[in-house]
């Protein structure tokens, strides 16, 4: 039997020939990565004519969100040049990644985050990783401004998508849906808002099929949310607006990139309401167990979208499909991330009752 041991697993481990590291970089991880690939059965359905739904669970990593691929890779190569200390902007995810992982190599670890925009538990996890968290007065597209100006000093590695170490380490998810599937799917769908991870993405699907690990290369249809939508909409959102902060960007990083990614694989890119998104969110919970952020539900959104074809859906993959498509959804954090958003938009009430088992079957109607 194989085993890998125990000190090296992670991305970096499981696909160390298709990474820019060598024998003596210096592997900083937390066993990111081999997320769950599950099958929809309902989305399939709802889908039909034979096609299959699968859902990339990148929740299941260890900060709760898919930026660990790409920050065990920043991070590792940060401490290869001997650097102490590591800054990003970020809208939550990114900073809670890069504060676990600087921790673990003994950096330093800055942020720089909108104020008030940012979750309670993703606020959370920067504070208890111990980075330094500066909330500034500005959204997230003004938070990167500042990042790219104070990381051109010596003394800070920039840990956002814009290092392109981070995009090395997230494209590992392609490779592994291919290697669960046997082959690419037909069509990937994820939300954007920085855009990295659609260029990640894209990039492992296009190095896996040069390599002949796959026959075909997917469609990549990414969704912003409305009121954050610059590349939908072909302009910079000046002021971004969405319930899935998240993905409250207006002037992403990897925009051509991205286009590119849209361009190359004959893709497409659509938006989705806020109350499209929090309406997947909650049908994706209660159908399939599975509990996302807000951002994350926009890629099961737009394929509801999609799928009813409603007539401001775009022309692209997710119309006229094959029999048969094999379709993979990227929900990209984990539902506890951002537990505040569900329980304003709907009311959870608990039952009531006396503390005796009479009066709590009572309660239930039994
Ligand atoms: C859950 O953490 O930009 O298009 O600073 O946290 O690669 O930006 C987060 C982005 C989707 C969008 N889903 O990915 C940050 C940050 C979740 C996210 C995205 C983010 P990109």
């Amino acid at each position: 039997m194989f085993r890998q041991p125990l000190h090296d697993r992670g991305v970096i481990a499981r696909y160390r020939a298709h990474l820019p590291v060598s024998a003596t970089t210096p592997v900083v991880s937390l066993n990111e990565g081999s997320t769950p690939l599950i099958h929809s059965s309902r989305l399939s359905a709802k889908v039909g004519r034979g096609c299959e739904v699968y859902i990339k669970y990148e929740g299941l990593n260890p900060t709760g969100s898919f930026k660990d691929r790409g920050m065990t890779m920043a991070i590792s190569k940060a401490a290869e040049a001997g650097k102490k200390a590591v800054i990003c902007a970020s809208t939550g995810n990114t900073s809670a990644a890069a504060a676990a992982y600087a921790t673990r190599a003994g950096m330093e670890c800055v942020v720089l985050l909108p104020a008030g925009k940012i979750s309670a538990g993703k606020l959370a996890q920067a504070f208890v990783y111990g980075s330094k968290v500066v909330a500034i007065d500005g959204n997230f597209d003004d938070a990167l401004n500042l990042v790219r100006e104070i990381g051109a000093r010596d003394e800070f590695e920039v840990v956002n998508s814009i290092n392109p170490f981070r995009i090395e380490g997230q494209k590992t998810a392609a490779f592994e849906i291919i290697d669960e599937l046997g082959d690419a799917p037909d069509i990937h769908i994820l939300p954007v808002g920085n855009a990295g991870n659609i260029t990640a993405y894209w990039k492992g699907y296009v190095e896996y099929h040069n390599l002949a690990c796959s026959t075909k290369r997917p469609h990549m249809a990414g969704f912003q949310a409305a009121g954050s939508a610059p590349i939908f909409y072909g302009r910079v959102v000046t002021a971004p607006d969405t319930v899935a902060t998240a993905i409250r960007i207006g002037n992403p990083a990897s925009w051509d990139q991205a286009k590119a990614a849209i361009h190359d694989s004959a893709g497409s890119i659509d938006i989705v309401t806020d109350h499209e998104i929090l309406e997947a969110q909650a049908w994706l919970a209660a159908n399939e167990g599975i509990f996302v952020e807000p951002a994350s539900a926009a890629s099961v959104a737009g394929l509801l979208k999609a799928l009813e074809n409603r007539e401001n859906a775009v022309p692209g993959p997710l119309q006229n499909m094959a029999p048969e498509s094999t379709l993979v959804l990227t929900v990209t954090g984990h539902g506890l991330k951002d537990i505040d958003t569900p329980l304003k938009h709907r009311s959870f009430a608990p039952l009531t009752a006396a503390a005796t088992t009479e009066a709590v079957l009572r309660t239930l109607g039994y």
